[in-house]
């Protein structure tokens, strides 16, 4: 089932876009955890971990080769970030398709639960 994120990759709703290609959308999260709070999902509709497929190999590292790039024209890779996909009911998984959060912009606490 589609979810709030195929609206935006369709543009039917607007986001504070700041990647996109014909693969990969990436766009700010609209409640900020930290200074830098971006979300990275794939434009294929994947829900969650669990559905990720031999098929989605090549997606999924092009994912992580565009997160390299954002932090990057961000300027916080050296001092660091963190990366964090939650996944079901007790990961916190609220929106049902495939994204990344990329948290940064200040020291970044170690709480998990
Ligand atoms: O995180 C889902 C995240 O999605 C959560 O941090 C809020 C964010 N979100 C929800 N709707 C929007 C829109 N419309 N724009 C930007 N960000 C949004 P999860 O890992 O599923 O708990």
């Amino acid at each position: 089932m589609s979810t709030i994120f195929k609206k935006i990759i369709d543009k039917e709703i607007p986001a504070s876009i700041v990647y996109e290609d014909d693969k990969v959308m990436a766009f700010k999260d609209i409640n900020p955890l930290a200074p830098v709070h971006i979300l990275v999902i794939p434009k294929k509709e994947i829900a969650t971990i669990n559905d990720i497929k031999e098929e989605d190999k090549e997606l999924i590292g092009h994912i992580f080769l565009v997160i390299g790039k954002i932090v990057k024209d961000l300027g916080i890779d050296k001092e660091g970030y963190r990366v964090v996909a939650n996944c079901n009911e007790f990961g916190g998984q609220e929106v049902f398709h495939l994204h990344y959060h990329i948290l940064g912009g200040k020291k970044l606490g170690t709480t998990l639960s």
